[in-house]
């Protein structure tokens, strides 16, 4: 198998009260797992693309052949995007921001109060299923949301943080709530991987 599904960082419980154990199961174990195993399947096709990590398959689409374009779309979108997630989430996580990218998210939208206001608004209206995301763009830091399982990666930018708006992501804990689970999410935030990442998108 070329692509394989990384461990949870965490126990699946790590992140309650916020995000509940059945959810972190289920999201884990059977959506990221699909996803991963959808890529593989399409990667047998054409074993060539199996020797590019994820990320550059998303990052260059066009380069992948047609009969599986949008399998790799979807499902190396998925894989890239949840490994993504639970590393920027953690135990006891949350709180203000630190350090460069604590600064910017000041500097660009005055306040982390406001960010996080203009985040949950821009993702609470994401119709159906997809992300919102945090991207560095001309040297300031941006909102955005995509559908399905598009990354920005495959618009050239690199995702600085994201959160999975999915309903399969919060419903059996928040059902229709999404806002409310945009509001909790804030408390699983892993400051220190997202400045990592921070720095990445920046070079
Ligand atoms: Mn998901």
């Amino acid at each position: 198998m070329a692509y394989e599904l990384p461990p949870l960082p965490y126990d699946y419980a790590a992140l309650e009260p916020h995000i509940d154990e059945a959810t972190m199961k289920l999201h884990h174990d059977k959506h990221h797992q699909t996803y991963v195993t959808n890529l593989n399947g399409a990667v047998e096709k054409h074993p060539e693309l199996g020797k590019k990590s994820p990320e550059e398959l998303v990052k260059d689409l066009a380069s992948i052949p047609e009969d599986v374009r949008k399998v790799v779309q979807n499902n190396g979108g998925g894989h890239v995007n949840h490994t993504m997630f639970w590393q920027i989430m953690k135990p006891s996580g949350g709180g203000e921001p630190t350090g460069a990218i604590a600064e910017q998210i000041k500097a660009d939208f005055g306040s982390f109060e406001d960010f996080k206001k203009l985040f949950n608004e821009t993702t609470a209206k994401q119709f159906g299923s997809g992300w919102g995301w945090l991207i560095f763009e001309g040297g300031k830091l941006k909102v955005v949301t995509t559908a399905n399982q598009d990354n920005p990666l495959s618009q050239g930018h690199y995702p600085i943080l994201g959160n999975d708006v999915w309903e399969h992501a919060y419903y059996l804990k928040y059902q229709n709530k999404r806002p409310d689970y945009l509001a909790a999410w804030w408390n699983t935030v892993n400051w220190e991987e997202v400045n990592k990442r921070f720095g990445t998108a920046k070079k």
